[in-house]
Parts: C-alpha cells; structure tokens; sequence
C-alpha cells in the first residue's frame, strides 16, 4: 500500500500531480482544499464557515480538516494506497494524521515537497485567478498572505516528517510532464 504526502505552499502544484499520480498508482485523492470548496459550494455550515478563511488567505481550523479526512478514510476502506493533497498543514494535523492511519492499521509511505520560488508561486496563481473563479487567487496582497500562512504553519510540518526519516524533495519547476516523471522516480523509491 502506497500513501503519499504531497507538500508545497500554494500553487506549488499540489493538485496538479496529485491528478496524475491518483491515475497512475491507483490511488484515493483526498485534497482538503476540494473537500472545503465543496462544502462551500453545498451551503453547508462548514463551508459558510470555512469560507470566510479561505477567502482571508487563512488556515481553516484543525478539527475541520481532521474530522473530514477521518471520514473519507472511512468510507475508503478498500483503497490500494491514498494521496493527501493539502493535509497535513499544521504539526496537530500531521499528528492527527499519524493516529488515523495507525487506527485504519496504515503508515504514511513519505511525504515529497515540490520546491518552488514565491515568485512563480504569484506568477502562477495571479494566472490561475484569470479563469478559476476563487477568491483567494484574485489579488497579490491576498496571495502572499496565502505563503506566509504556508511558512509559518505549514512548512514546520516537513520537520515532523524529516525526523521519521520519510521527507524527499523534488524540484517543483519545469513543464508539468518533467514534474511528474521526477515525483514518480521518488514514489517508486519509497
Ligand atoms: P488548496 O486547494 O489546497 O490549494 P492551493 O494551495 O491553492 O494549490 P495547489 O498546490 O494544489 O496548486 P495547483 O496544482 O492547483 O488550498 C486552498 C485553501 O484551502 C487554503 O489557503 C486554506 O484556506 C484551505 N485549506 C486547504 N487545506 C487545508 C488544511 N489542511 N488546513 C487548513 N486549511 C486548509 O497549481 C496552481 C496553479 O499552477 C494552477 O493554475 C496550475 O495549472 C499551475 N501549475 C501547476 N503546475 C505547473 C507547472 N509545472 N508550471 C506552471 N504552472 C503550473
């Protein structure tokens, strides 16, 4: 069983490869940036709430992520392996996470982190913005808050993952196909 951590700030790629990697390795997506989007898009209490953060460039609270990911592991019982995409963003939910993979009697396989500048990082989602319809692509000042939360809160999470021995980086820039063929090098490697 395959289970992958896929890691970088916003726009790194994230759910561009985890596409791709879902495809190739059979596994289950669980990005918890579409989960909230379709909480958000289903009206529910969740998704007002969660709404309101995203849009701020925030991180949604821990329980909200966690409770989620708990369910979809449930209802994925017979899944070969799965890709977190976005989860864990915070040293609580990468614990969390830990905890539920032992209760479902699964380890995380490693964690990869794409590797890219917060230029392209701006560029990127600046472009993004043009067609995606999200909030929080659509201006600059909102964009760079989106990297700051990710250096302060998240980027602490690939320490948790280096002292289990399970951290690998891969270069986050160059065509879409160049990424893929480096990450799935590392997966095999794993
Ligand atoms: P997410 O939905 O997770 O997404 P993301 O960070 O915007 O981007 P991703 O890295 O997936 O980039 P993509 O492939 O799309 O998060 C949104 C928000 O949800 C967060 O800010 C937060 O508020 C909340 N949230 C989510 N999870 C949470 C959690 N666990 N805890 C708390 N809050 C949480 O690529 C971006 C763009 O780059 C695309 O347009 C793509 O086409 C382009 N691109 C991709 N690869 C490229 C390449 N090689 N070259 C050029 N362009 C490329």
């Amino acid at each position: 069983m395959i289970n992958i951590v896929l890691f970088g700030p916003p726009g790194a790629g994230k759910g561009t490869q985890s596409m791709k990697i879902k495809e190739k390795y059979n596994l289950v997506h669980l990005s918890t940036g579409d989960l909230l989007r379709s909480e958000i898009a289903a009206g529910t209490e969740l998704g007002l709430e969660a709404k309101k953060l995203m849009d701020a460039g925030k991180l949604v609270p821990d329980e909200v992520v966690i409770g989620m990911i708990d369910h979809k592991l449930k209802d994925n019982k017979d899944a070969e392996g799965f890709i977190f995409d976005g989860f864990p963003r915070t040293v609580k939910q990468a614990e969390a996470l830990d905890s539920l993979m032992e209760e479902n009697d699964m380890a995380i396989s490693g964690m990869i982190a794409l590797e890219v500048s917060e230029e392209e990082l701006v560029t990127r989602l600046l472009e993004r913005g043009k067609t995606s319809g999200r909030p929080d692509d659509q201006n600059e000042g909102l964009i760079r808050t989106r990297v700051h939360e990710y250096e302060n809160k998240t980027a602490p999470v690939a320490g948790y993952y280096k002292e289990q021995g399970k951290f690998v980086s891969v270069k986050g820039i160059g065509s879409v196909e160049e990424i893929f063929t480096n990450l799935s090098e590392t997966i095999q490697s794993l």
